[in-house]
């Protein structure tokens, strides 16, 4: 067997050297030279240095003494490159470094076992959110994402130049996901959204990657709630299923999720809110600290996800459809552990009610003409939802900065590396 990596720890313990390669495995390879049994090997690994990348040939030893990955009985061992510099951060996790400094060096950081089952982790909740999707019909669509107008209000959007014109980054694939289910019953985008937010938060970045869903011909929003319980659930089994090795070197015990999740109505939230002494509005959305401890609050009563729904009109995006009464709509969020880890709801699908909620919200229906039109011709009553990757993989991992879960971070102080 060829195995390849880099080196991440060196230890001489008499006359004996032990190796530990960061390779394509959770566990370092492990690799043990002895001077009196195998000279030539002790030579070699005696003079290589932390961050050699090498390959070996080898075969797993029947004697398993370390604990810290798979020992390997090596026939060949080949150097490939050697660092020009002593390594800016330790790959072996000895030396911890700030987070700063972990964000700056992730590409060399994730030779480091614990870096690295966070990455393969964020893998695995794709992995299993697509399987999961395709398995329910959803077809896999790609959208643009340099856009002539925002979803998501105007004060988050990045500008770009586009020729002549003024675009912006996408926030969120949401004008074309709906568009698309005018012609497709069931699409899903796994896609980067951009934000211009200006705080610099635990929970938020400027470059976020989201799951996001439309379903249509459903018969309420309680059909699309559903597909997102029973999505988060099945990422959250799969990945306690499949990597017991990555949650074991990151010390995460992943419970099984049932569903289905509790229900909230906002109203409620707010009830419980106030009579634990927190100020909140009942006609804008929950504060991050509000969120914070209604997660308190929930977790005491053994609900760690759940639905908040009915939120006010006041503090939703336009497309979310109204209930009669006019004040509530059918916009859920989705908090997990008291953050918000996804959104959606129904949408509105009459095309004079959506061009009243348009103007209702101050926007110009004449910009969205092109998403306008998608309602002309048999558009189902339909619904969906944007689960928020990062903050899914932050709550599962019980990650304190959401920094932690994208390797390039883009945030307010960030554009390299
Ligand atoms: P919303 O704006 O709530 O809804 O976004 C959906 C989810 O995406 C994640 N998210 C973010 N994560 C990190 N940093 C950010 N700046 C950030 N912004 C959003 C959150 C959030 O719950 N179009 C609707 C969804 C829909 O109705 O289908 C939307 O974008 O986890």
């Amino acid at each position: 067997m060829r195995l390849c990596g880099w080196i991440i720890r060196i230890k001489r313990i008499g006359r004996v050297v032990i190796a530990e390669v960061s390779g394509s495995d959770v566990k370092p390879y492990v690799i043990v030279g002895k001077e009196d049994i195998n000279p030539g090997l002790y030579k070699m690994l005696s003079e290589l240095s932390i961050g050699t990348a090498v390959c070996f040939e080898g075969e797993p030893s029947p004697s398993q003494i370390s604990k810290r990955g798979v020992e390997y009985i090596v026939k060949e061992l080949k150097v490939y490159s050697t660092p020009l510099e002593p390594m800016p951060v330790d790959p072996a996790g000895k030396v911890p470094a700030l987070l700063d400094t972990r964000i700056k060096y992730r590409w060399l950081l994730l030779r480091n076992p614990v870096e690295k089952a966070i990455f393969r982790i964020r893998q695995s909740v794709i992995e299993a959110a697509r399987r999961y999707l395709l398995s329910n019909g959803f077809l896999e669509i790609h959208t643009p994402k340099i856009v002539a107008a925002g979803a998501e209000g105007g004060a988050t959007l990045f500008k770009v130049q586009y020729f002549e014109k003024e675009a912006y980054l996408s926030q969120s694939p949401q004008l074309y996901k709906q568009m698309l289910v005018a012609s497709i019953p069931r699409v899903f985008e796994i896609t980067p959204y951009f934000r211009a937010e200006k705080f610099n938060t635990t929970r938020h970045l400027n470059e976020s990657w989201g799951i996001d869903v439309e379903q249509g011909f459903i018969e309420g929003v309680e059909d699309v709630m559903r597909t997102l319980e029973n999505l988060v659930a099945y990422i959250i089994n799969y990945v306690r299923e499949n990597n017991s090795e990555e949650l074991e070197q990151l010390g995460v015990e992943l419970p099984r999720v049932e569903t289905p999740f509790k229900r909230l109505r906002f109203e409620e939230a707010v009830d419980i809110l106030k009579s634990n002494g927190v100020e909140v509005s009942e006609t804008e959305d929950l504060s991050d600290q509000a969120e914070r401890e209604l997660g308190r609050i929930m977790a005491e009563k053994g609900h760690y996800l759940y639905f908040i729904v009915g939120f006010p009109w006041s503090s939703t995006a336009f497309y979310y459809m109204r209930e009669e009464d006019g004040f509530h709509t059918r916009k859920f969020d989705l908090d997990f552990k008291g953050l918000e880890i996804a959104s959606g709801g129904q949408r509105e699908h009459r095309l004079d009610k959506l061009v009243e909620a348009m103007k209702q919200k101050g926007l110009n229906p004449e910009s969205f003409d092109f998403y306008l039109e998608a309602f002309k011709y048999g558009m189902p009553p339909h619904g969906g939802f944007g689960l928020g990757l990062e903050r899914l993989i932050m709550q599962m991992l019980g990650l304190s900065n959401i920094r932690e879960a994208i390797i390039f971070v883009r945030d307010r102080t960030r554009i390299v590396p």
